[in-house]
């Protein structure tokens, strides 16, 4: 019986060490996801105000002011409905550049993603 638990205890750890792997090697799938950025729409501005991600991220806006706000590229490229509260609005860039944006309803609040 010394031997068979001598050969258990040896053969444990290995498959220990495969599930930690394999543990830790899962969130490197969603790598593509870090490349995606955020903005919150709050109390009349963006924020970040900048934002720089790699090509063929997509970037969400989320509007967290209480008063209705739109996402408009201000060159056309993107376009937002009016967005309520807690309302989101998603685009993905799939080539480099610089993309200024404001709110149409408030054309003072701008912004810009930075594509590279
Ligand atoms: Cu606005």
């Amino acid at each position: 019986m010394a031997t068979k638990n001598v050969w258990i205890a040896g053969l444990v750890p290995p498959v220990m060490l495969a599930v930690l792997l394999l543990t830790a090697a899962s969130p490197r799938v969603k790598a593509n996801d870090a490349a995606n950025a955020e903005v919150k729409i709050d109390n009349f501005s963006f924020g970040p105000q900048s934002v720089t991600v790699p090509v063929g991220a997509t970037v969400t806006w989320t509007n967290r002011d209480d008063i209705p706000h739109t996402v408009v590229s201000t060159e056309g490229v993107f376009k937002s409905k009016v967005r309520d509260t807690d309302e989101k609005f998603s685009y993905t860039f799939a080539k480099a550049g610089t993309y200024p944006y404001y709110c149409t309803i408030h054309p003072k609040m701008t912004g810009q993603i930075v594509v590279q």
